[in-house]
């Protein structure tokens, strides 16, 4: 990968968890049939061969950050442990929002999903092709939200604790939608 980027510092196995490094991923769909198609993408993710999904967060409905006039979203972010390296992952995530029929036309153009890495262990690089961790998360109630909620200890490399991040961020724009996501 290009300059910036820095291996992760391990510290060591935690016997119980499952093998490879720890990732949060974000997803969001504004098109279609929301919900089923962010059920469909975490079901799709957890089948990635090298990835375990360890938690899903709950739903929001949120409004649109940025971009053209849209349709709301739902977003949900989960955690992994992965074996595959970031790329790879990512390219494994790409390939899942194709099945969903993802096009991309506008940026930050309404898409029937959307995956994100935002950390990949504490990898960090300024690749425009994959940067870690993504360079908006700290800013998005969108992501910090429901991460907070599967994670309230999080730690998000380089900008401080997720709870304060959100704090800053504020609620605004974002609730919580009955609607649940499940682990296959
Ligand atoms: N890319 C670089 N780093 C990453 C990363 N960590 N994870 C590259 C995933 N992709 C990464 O992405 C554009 C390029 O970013 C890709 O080629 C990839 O290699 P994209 O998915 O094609 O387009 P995008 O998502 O429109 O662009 P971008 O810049 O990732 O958008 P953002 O910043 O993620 O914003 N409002 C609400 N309420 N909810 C949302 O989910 N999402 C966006 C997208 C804007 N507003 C939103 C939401
Ligand atoms: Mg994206």
């Amino acid at each position: 990968m290009a300059g910036g980027y820095s291996e992760p510092v391990s510290s060591g196995p935690v016997s119980s968890a499952p093998p490879g490094e720890h990732s949060v991923v974000a997803l969001g769909s504004n098109l279609g049939a929301r919900l089923d198609i962010l059920q469909g993408a975490v079901t799709a993710i957890a089948a990635i061969a090298g990835v375990t999904v360890t938690a899903v967060s709950p739903v929001y409905e949120t409004v649109p950050v940025g971009g053209p006039d849209q349709p709301d979203y739902l977003n949900a972010v989960l955690l992994a442990r992965t074996t595959l390296p970031p790329r790879d992952l990512l390219r494994q995530l790409n390939e899942i929002e194709a099945a969903f029929d993802r096009v991309r036309e506008v940026r930050w153009g309404p898409r029937t999903l959307d995956l994100d890495i935002i950390t990949y262990e504490g990898v960090t690089s300024d690749d425009p092709g994959l940067s870690l961790p993504h360079p908006r998360a700290h800013e998005r109630a969108f992501v910090l939200a429901p991460w907070h909620d599967v994670d309230p200890a999080a730690v998000l490399p380089g900008r401080g604790q997720v709870a304060a991040l959100l704090a800053a961020a504020g609620d605004g724009g974002i609730r919580r939608a009955q609607e649940e996501l499940s682990l296959p």
